[in-house]
């Protein structure tokens, strides 16, 4: 029997780039973060196909970059942003790296792929996928203090205590890197008053029952208010508005409730309180007199005539007489009775 030769085509199937150095890792960084490496220094990819197609050419795309909220991704010069869509040589690749953007937290994709120049012919797969998540973690607002509620007069009239704005309360107290942002209130219960008060429309409202586990939440904006309303007549300095730093990465703005148990770290509150003064400043109240009732004996030499009157801040200093018993007029029997000083007597009345 004849051999016969048939002849067996075998056609190459491209194979997609492998990575042959280098890692493509998850990136965490911290909120505000600057310029941060990728970490792509060390990649390395050829052709694939274990080698078979290292002489392939390649061809790097970013295709995937965050939301410039979120935060930009940077050449190694720092400041030209990496954009979707476009090609970069190796170099560019290797030195990428990511500037964190208002976000205070969250995680994003960064997606890139490597494309050889073997082609998709009978099945060939030219593309290699790479992919990257970042993860900004926030850092908790520092507080250093509180800046005071307006100084107020003694027993203030409602429609003119208009308090405070909560951003002027802690205008340049708080440090964030994303900002600031507004604040906990964790007490606002006072003695020396029916207690303190916000507002975000017109209408003020009580604070209720605040503390760590229902801190209410205000933002630092140009609606919410605070202020303090004073007990009659009360005078000093109150310090019963007691609020943390809140930087918004977690808890809802609109003056609901957060729960400010932990704080720092990585949490939105900050890990001091401060607490907001008001100063009230005393208003002399006039002082009331007492009514005066006497009562003497007939033709007594002189009856003793005690001045009595309260005065709510304890200043009576003198009294004014400002009429007196009718003397003659009232008396009987006429003409012995006289009292002084009113008009003394003539001698044709005595
Ligand atoms: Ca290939
Ligand atoms: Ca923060
Ligand atoms: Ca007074
Ligand atoms: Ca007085």
């Amino acid at each position: 029997m004849a051999e016969v030769t048939a002849p067996i085509t075998v056609t190459a199937v491209n194979d997609e780039p492998e990575r042959t150095a280098g890692v493509v890792a998850n990136l965490g960084v911290l909120e505000g973060a600057g310029a941060t490496s990728l970490g792509l220094g060390g990649l390395a990819y050829d052709g694939g196909g274990g080698g078979t197609e290292a002489g392939q050419g390649l061809t790097f795309t970013v295709t995937g970059v965050p939301a410039a909220s979120f935060g930009r991704i940077v050449l190694a010069d720092g400041t030209t942003t990496v954009t979707a869509g476009t090609a970069y040589g190796p170099a560019d690749l290797q030195g990428m790296q990511f500037i964190a953007g208002a976000a205070s937290s969250g995680s994003r994709d960064f997606t890139f792929s490597v494309v050889d120049d073997g082609g998709t012919s009978s099945g060939g797969d030219n593309t290699l996928a790479e992919a990257l998540t970042i993860t900004i973690t926030n850092v908790a607002p520092v507080l250093a203090g509180s800046n005071p509620l307006p100084v107020l007069a003694e027993d203030p009239s409602l429609s003119g205590n208009t308090g405070m704005l909560v951003a002027d309360l802690v205008a340049g107290q708080v440090t964030d890197p994303a900002g600031v942002y507004g604040i906990a209130v964790v007490g606002a219960g006072s003695a020396n008053g029916t207690g303190y008060r916000r507002s975000d429309t017109a209408a003020w409202q009580a604070f209720g029952t605040v503390g760590a586990t229902n801190s209410v939440l205000l933002l630092a904006d140009s609606d919410n208010r605070v202020r303090f309303v004073p007990n009659a007549n009360w005078n000093g300095t109150d310090t019963g508005l007691l609020f943390r730093a809140w930087d918004g990465s977690g808890g809802t703005a609109g003056g609901t409730t957060g729960n400010t148990t932990l704080t720092g770290g990585s949490s939105p509150y900050s890990a001091d309180t401060a607490a907001a003064s008001v100063t009230v400043t005393a208003v002399n109240d006039a002082p009331v007199a007492l009514p005066v009732s006497l009562n003497g004996t007939e033709d007594a030499a002189s009856i003793t005539i005690t001045l009595g009157g309260t005065d709510v801040d304890g200043t009576i200093a003198s009294f004014t007489l400002g009429a007196l018993p009718a003397g003659r007029a009232s008396c009987t029997p006429t003409p012995r009775c006289w009292s002084k000083p009113s008009p003394a007597p003539t001698p044709a009345a005595r």
